[in-house]
């Protein structure tokens, strides 16, 4: 199955919900509307990221005097896309290593989201290293290490236990040795409380930055998109203390609740860089918000 038609399947509830009240002759009337809000509240878009988009369409609608629910339909579409779309950083490697910090809570699917990019990069001819500066959950560093076999990448790591910016120091200098085009760091979804945590990527940010100045030249958050609207949360958090430059959403392969892409974008202005559709190394894609939205709420007929 290709990576649209999975992205599809997961999101496809939104669009079966929604099928039946789309068409030529219906009629823009409350009951579409309390429908479509429906529909927008179970994708987990957010009450009032909702309520936005709905006083949006109804305003759009009446200024393009627009009277059908398909040529609302078509409204919508371009109007959630352009929702999604937030300018794209800078173009990767032009310093050498890029680097990119990969954080999120426990469990979200950042170890493995490391491993699909490597893969992607690896597959582009570029140098690979990955530095384990998870260094408190029992097995992170194996995993890790396992990702970095399979995919042909460097690795970095030091014991279980080890101060993390120190394996990201470690990382950095060996990076720098060996011609690395793309460092990327793995850390810990869970300290033993949250403000450990933060304080903990914060010094990572602070030691790769007094190494090298322009680095980490991204810090990636991933959110796994069956949490719906906590992902909000979370990211607000990471946001505030660590300036994110993008984000990623996992799992989109099993969920109906997509719609937090949109909420996530709005609130936080960051644009989404991949979404993953799977366990396995080809199971990540580019996020792109016209292919999104398309496998939401395209296809109705
Ligand atoms: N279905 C599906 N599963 C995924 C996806 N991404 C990750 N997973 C699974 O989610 C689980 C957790 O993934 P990890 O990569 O270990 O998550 P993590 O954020 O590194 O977790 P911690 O290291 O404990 O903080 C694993 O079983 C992954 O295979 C995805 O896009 N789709
Ligand atoms: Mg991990």
């Amino acid at each position: 199955m290709n990576l649209l038609a999975r992205l599809k399947q997961g999101l496809g509830r939104t669009r079966t919900q929604i099928a039946g009240i789309v068409s030529e002759k219906g009629s823009l009337d409350e009951a579409f509307f309390d429908v479509l809000e429906e529909a927008l509240l179970a994708a987990d878009v957010g009450l009032e990221q909702a309520e936005s988009i709905l006083d949006r369409l109804r305003d759009d609608s009446a200024e393009a005097r627009v009277d059908s629910t398909r040529d609302a339909w078509a409204i919508l579409k371009h109007t959630l896309t352009r929702d999604l779309t937030v300018a794209k950083p800078v173009d990767e490697f032009p310093p050498k290593p890029w680097v990119i910090l990969v954080v999120g809570v426990n469990g979200v699917g950042k170890t493995t989201t490391i491993g699909k990019m490597a893969q992607e990069f690896h597959e582009r001819g570029k140098r690979v290293m990955l530095g384990a500066a998870d260094t408190f959950r029992a097995g992170a560093i194996e995993q890790l290490g396992i990702w970095a076999e399979r995919t042909g990448s460097d690795f970095v790591a030091q014991q279980a236990g080890a101060d993390a910016a120190s394996v990201a120091f470690d990382a950095m200098e060996a990076a720098r040795g060996r011609g690395t085009d793309v460092l990327m760091l793995d850390t810990a979804g869970r300290l033993h409380t949250k403000a450990n945590l933060m304080s903990e990527l914060q010094k990572i940010v602070r030691v790769v930055r007094r190494h090298t100045p322009h680095a980490p030249n991204e810090i990636l958050l991933v959110v796994d998109a069956t949490t719906g609207q906590n992902a909000l949360k979370q990211a607000e958090v990471f946001h505030q203390s660590l300036g994110l430059t993008g984000l990623v959403i996992t799992k989109l392969d099993g969920t109906a609740k997509g719609g937090m892409a949109l909420a996530l974008t709005r609130n936080l202005g960051v644009p989404i860089r991949k979404v993953g559709v799977g366990e396995g190394e080809n199971d990540l894609q580019d996020f792109d918000p016209a292919t999104y939205v398309e496998a939401m709420f395209g296809d109705l007929e």
